[in-house]
């Protein structure tokens, strides 16, 4: 089912689920070089959900900023490159939401384990604001907040769980949005754990 979140963004329930025997071993390889880690921001605090990416850009912080980089901080080499089952998915989900074309060069991984949380943002580093963000959840059930354009808009709560896919572009695509901090309940495939990887157009 598609489920309308904005004039410009949709959930696409359990459209993930035929492939997720193929995603979770490729999430794994590109763990293998570029681990999860949990930055920090230019506040200085350390993040509660640990991140990697794949692609030819991959989302970083430290103390000096948010920016996409071509090399890993950690293992000072290039990003993995992404997996194809992603980028057959991440292509198959903007079509259903009707942005034809989509070609990401950046996946960003995100892992939260109970407790973990990411407070209301605009995700504004991309180049070009056009191309829209698809989104792909695995794991532990998470409340997701979807504001508006102002960080004091009332912001809704969607719930979405293991396999939905989320694609948000055109008039949604700077508005705040984030995750509550998760709760404890086992998934049966991924026990503690919710993984989300966001698909961008970065460069
Ligand atoms: C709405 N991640 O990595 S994905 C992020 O579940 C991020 O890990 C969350 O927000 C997560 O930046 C939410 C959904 C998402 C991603 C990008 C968006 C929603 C968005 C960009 C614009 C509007
Ligand atoms: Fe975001």
């Amino acid at each position: 089912t598609k489920d309308r979140l904005g004039p410009d963004s949709f959930v696409l329930r359990g459209l993930a689920l035929p492939r997720v025997d193929a995603l979770l071993p490729a999430i794994e390889d590109v763990a293998t070089r570029s681990p999860f880690r949990h930055m920090v921001t230019p506040g200085g605090f350390t993040m509660s959900v640990a991140l990697t990416n794949c692609g030819e850009l991959g989302w970083t912080s430290d103390r000096r900023g948010y920016r996409y980089s071509a090399i890993d901080p950690l293992s000072n080499a290039v990003w993995p490159a992404m997996p194809a089952v992603f980028a057959q998915l991440a292509s198959e989900a903007a079509s259903a939401a009707g942005f034809a074309a989509f070609q990401p060069d950046a996946c960003l991984i995100n892992r939260y384990e109970p407790g973990s949380r990411l407070s209301l943002h605009q995700d504004r580093n991309e180049r070009d604001l056009g191309a829209p963000v698809v989104s792909v959840s695995l794991g532990m059930d998470a409340v997701f907040l979807f504001g508006g354009l102002a960080r004091s808009d009332k912001a809704a709560r969607i719930t979405l769980h293991h396999g939905d896919v989320v694609v948000w572009g055109g008039a949604d695509r700077l508005r705040y949005h984030g995750i509550m901090p998760m709760v404890d309940a086992p998934h049966a495939l991924l026990s503690r754990q919710r993984i989300n990887f966001t698909f961008r157009k970065a460069g």
